[in-house]
């Protein structure tokens, strides 16, 4: 992609091909670090208003102000969902915020982590400690590689699988693809629940009604949510998710005190109210 390090006037502006004509803009107070890995290239960055910023390939995949939102919606929507989760896989999110939420859940026995990129979760464990926490979870297990082909080569095993990935250009592509779809149902136990990184209705309408359709066509139970946050493309990013049992649109265990005391976003009334989507959402989303 072209548009790597565009910091012009020290604003740094993603120009996304998925948004074309439109660019949201930071300022940006100190470049951290800046490589190509064998993947991609990986800047991290000081803004001057709104703490670090990973960016992988010129798209911005987390800040600090507001990557609770989307790493706290993106797990406990389909761990609240599932009545007993103990087995996790997740796929993608080197940083390690989604395994950080996913750590939170005490019947949690072993959570299996697959990354293609080793170099972000490096990147992750030095500038980013406070998201990268999850890493430090003697449950989990890394597995670097591939996650479509990981995916695959798991049956059977899993109570919930999210999937945390990038946009579906670069090494992400083949994570928006049906054979995907169809390795995450194989590898659930009954009542497994997938969620997945479900890009804007707003901007990215023939991705999400694509993976709509699949996880339609694959789950008896199918539900697209979304979430509020200010530094993704349309200050919102989606989630699709698919059940092999239990209903989504509602937590199906308690939210201990505790546990909710220790969050900042989700709640029992956002996780309900995350599913309630626009008139026009509503109608591209029937008949598919
Ligand atoms: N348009 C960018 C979407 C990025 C979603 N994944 C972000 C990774 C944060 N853990």
């Amino acid at each position: 992609m072209e548009n790597y390090n565009k910091i012009v006037d020290g604003w740094f502006s993603e120009i996304c091909p998925m948004w074309p004509g439109v660019a949201l803009s930071i300022k940006i107070k100190e470049v951290l670090y800046s490589k190509r890995s064998k993947f991609q290239q990986i800047d991290l960055y000081q803004t001057s208003n709104f703490g670090k910023m990973l960016v992988l390939d010129g798209i911005i995949q987390l800040t600090e102000p507001d990557e609770f939102a989307y790493h706290e919606m993106l797990a406990h929507v389909p761990m609240f969902a599932h009545p007993n989760p103990e087995n996790i896989l997740v796929v993608g999110g080197g940083d390690g915020g989604v395994l950080r939420e996913v750590g939170r859940h005490e019947c949690v026995k072993h959570i299996d982590f697959c990354e293609i990129d080793e170099e972000v979760i490096k990147v992750a464990k030095e500038f980013l400690p406070d998201i990268a926490c999850g890493f430090d979870d003697p449950r989990v297990d890394i597995h670097i590689g591939d996650g479509n082909s990981f995916v695959h080569a798991q049956k059977n095993k899993y109570d919930v699988v999210i999937v945390d990935s990038s946009d579906p250009i670069g090494p992400g592509e083949n994570l928006f693809e049906r054979p995907f779809y169809e390795g995450l149902k194989a590898a659930l136990r009954p009542n497994g629940i997938i969620a997945t990184q479900g890009e804007s209705f707003f901007l990215h309408k023939d991705c999400v009604i694509n993976l709509v359709k699949i996880t339609r066509e694959l789950f008896p139970v199918q539900a697209y949510s979304y979430i509020l946050v200010p530094t993704y493309p349309g200050g919102h990013i989606g989630v699709c998710l698919g059940s092999l049992g239990p209903e989504l649109k509602k937590p199906n265990r308690t939210i201990p005190d505790d546990f909710q005391n220790q969050l900042k976003y989700y709640n029992s009334d956002m996780h309900k109210s995350s599913f309630v989507l626009p008139q026009f959402t509503k109608k591209m989303f029937k008949g598919i």
